[in-house]
C-alpha cells in the first residue's frame, strides 16, 4: 500500500452515493461473470462481460476524479499547495489507462 492520503474534506454526498452504487453493481455483475466461468460459458461471451465490467470501473474512477477535483484539489489550491496537488494527481494518472492510454 502506498502512502495514505487523507481527504481534505468529506466526499460530496452525490459522488459518494454514485461511486457506491456503481461499485455494488459491479460486485453483482462480477458474481455473474464468475458463474459464467464456472459454467464454462462461451469464451467470447465472458470476455464481453469482462469488458463491460472494466467500463463500469472506469466510470467509478471518473466519479472519484470529479470528487477529488471538486474537494481536495480546490482545497489545496486555496491553501497555496497547487504544485503539490498537481504532482500527486499526475503521479496517480500514470496508473489510469483511461486517462493516459491511447
Ligand atoms: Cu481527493
Amino acid at each position: 500500500m502506498e502512502t495514505e492520503h487523507r481527504h481534505a474534506r468529506e466526499m460530496k454526498a452525490e459522488h459518494k452515493q454514485s461511486a457506491l452504487n456503481r461499485l455494488k453493481t459491479v460486485r453483482g455483475h462480477l458474481d455473474g461473470v464468475i458463474a459464467m466461468v464456472e459454467d464454462e460459458r462461451y469464451c467470447l461471451d465472458i470476455m464481453k462481460q469482462v469488458s463491460a465490467l472494466q467500463g463500469s470501473l472506469e466510470k467509478v474512477n471518473r466519479v472519484l476524479m470529479q470528487n477529488h477535483v471538486e474537494t481536495c484539489v480546490l482545497h489545496a489550491v486555496e491553501e497555496g499547495r497547487s504544485g503539490e496537488i498537481v504532482d500527486e494527481l499526475m503521479e496517480t494518472l500514470r496508473y489510469t489507462p483511461s486517462v493516459t492510454g491511447p
